[in-house]
């Protein structure tokens, strides 16, 4: 028949799924195959992902989705894994949660100035950039056995098909590439003894990234020859490249376990500013740049739910709802954020130290969380459009964030813009609809986010005016 069909494995840092994409002359239809839970394991040495897990759920997927056309694999950024010089996994990749990069970036910054750094790589400081954690792992035995370093969907597609590569909307992520070539830095790896070449030759997205090896063509029971298709492999790459926007002047937000706030950008920014203000350039689908800030996200959240047990969270957001707006908020951007456990307790010290009113129960501290994240996508869509020199006049919200109908109208009233929300499996799509172009079905970018605004189902938000509570949160957050 006409209709292809394309399994997007997605992990995100929450969960993973394997997603089937169904692409005709009808359109595009997305249906869930498999979802299972990314849980990170608390070992002796440190957080580290489960990624033997993550590969059986992404089996179990692909058994569930049944004859596809060819697979592409996507998952939040950073991490990776080292390969010994047989080809083996050496330990369980790192988790960039992980507490080993505490201090590394300022022992860097000794070698390296953080300007130097930012004028070459464009990358905000995180302290878990690949670099970062690199540095973190000079002189382990791990490292030094390590010939290969693969980036965890590259790890996957290996795993898959036996092939290497490193694909470079990720690869972006590393803080060892340039974003004006597009190309790794010699210079940065040279200047602080990191070896390229672990890294295998890269790939870009659409490019074929080989077939489903015979034994999981038998374990999933497929049919050969499955291909394997590079896509936009980090997340957000993929959640970006399926934006439903029909013009240029949008700003985006992909909200899961981080809000990742900016704009789509044909260059870099590379100024002194953009670094002071830590935005990133991290690379998109054909040229483009994604010029954005990472917000804790729903992260806050899904932390306090874990501490109180997980109760029912529609029932805690409609209290939430009905709760006056912006009574206390913290910094949804501080690092302090990053690191698992006692969440609840860090939410009500912050309010507490900025003097403000102190929310206790669940649904208060949920309505601060909500608030707190609004605030940072208003600051980061309006730092934006500053420093970029370029104008929106609509904010597209992406993710599982979209769920979330309070936050949504919060980002709306925040930004003083409507806001459109949805879909939910951005990063999915954006990977379904890089297989199908590399199978020639559908056109550029632009083409991808028309077929996606006929599709799919879209709701939107407009403000309600008055800006000025938002100004006012934002200078108590700053007098602090
Ligand atoms: P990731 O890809 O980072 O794992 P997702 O994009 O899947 O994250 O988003 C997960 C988040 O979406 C959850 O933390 C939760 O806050 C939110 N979410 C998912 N489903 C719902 C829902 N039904 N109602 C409200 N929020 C939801
Ligand atoms: C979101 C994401 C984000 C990165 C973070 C590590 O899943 O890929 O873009 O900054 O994880």
């Amino acid at each position: 028949s006409a209709v292809k069909s394309y399994a997007a494995v997605d992990l995100g840092a929450s969960s993973g799924r394997v997603m089937v994409g169904r692409v005709g002359p009808e359109g595009l239809e997305l249906t869930e195959a498999h979802r299972f839970a990314n849980r990170p394991v608390r070992t002796p040495e440190g957080l580290r992902w489960d990624v033997l897990s993550l590969y059986a759920g992404v089996l179990d997927g692909l058994r569930a989705a049944g004859r596809v056309d060819s697979v592409g694999v996507d998952s939040w950024a950073v991490d990776y894994g080292l390969l010994d010089a047989d080809g083996a996994l050496l330990g369980n990749p790192v988790h960039y949660r992980d507490p080993r990069t505490e201090g590394v970036a300022e022992k860097v910054w000794d070698t390296l100035p953080a300007q130097e750094l930012y004028a070459a790589t464009g990358l905000q400081y995180a302290p878990f950039n690949t670099l970062y954690q690199l540095v973190a792992a000079r002189g382990t035995a791990q490292l030094a056995a390590a010939r290969r370093l693969l980036l965890v969907p590259d790890l996957l597609t290996h795993w898959l098909t036996g092939e290497q590569g490193t694909e470079l909307t990720n690869a972006s992520t590393t803080q060892l590439i340039d974003p004006r070539t597009r190309d790794w830095s010699r210079e940065v790896a040279d200047r602080l003894g990191i070896d390229l070449g672990l890294f295998p030759p890269l790939r870009r997205p659409g490019d074929p990234a080989g077939l489903l090896r015979p034994e999981v063509l038998q374990e999933t029971g497929l049919t050969g020859p499955v291909p394997v298709t590079a896509v936009g492999s980090h997340d957000t790459a993929s959640a970006v490249a399926a934006v439903p926007a029909s013009g240029e002047r949008f700003a985006y937000i992909c909200t899961g376990t981080w809000s990742l706030a900016g704009l789509e950008l044909t260059a870099p920014v590379l100024t002194e500013e953009s670094r002071a203000a830590n935005f990133t350039n991290e690379l998109g689908l054909d040229g483009t740049v994604r010029y954005l800030r990472n917000i804790m996200g729903l992260w806050l959240l899904q932390e306090c739910l874990r501490a109180w047990g997980d109760p029912d969270l529609d029932g805690l957001l409609a209290q939430a709802a009905g709760m006056p707006a912006l009574r206390s908020v913290v910094d949804a951007g501080d690092p302090a954020f990053l690191a698992p456990g006692r969440m609840p307790e860090r939410i009500t010290a912050a309010c507490r130290a900025s003097g403000q009113p102190v929310p206790g129960t669940p649904a208060e501290v949920t309505r601060c969380i909500l608030d707190s994240l609004a605030l940072a996508h208003r600051r980061a869509v309006l730092d934006a459009q500053r420093l970029a020199g370029q104008s929106v006049d609509v904010v597209h919200v992406v993710g599982g964030g979209t769920r979330n109908a309070l936050l949504c109208r919060l980002t709306a009233d925040a930004c003083g813009l409507p806001v459109v929300a949805g879909p939910a499996e951005a990063a999915a799509l954006g990977n379904v609809l890089v297989q199908a172009r590399a199978d020639g079905l559908v056109g550029d970018l632009a083409g991808m986010r028309g077929l996606l605004a006929r599709t799919q189902p879209l709701t939107r938000y407009e403000p309600r005016g008055g800006t000025d509570a938002w100004r006012a949160a934002e200078a108590r957050l700053a007098d602090r």
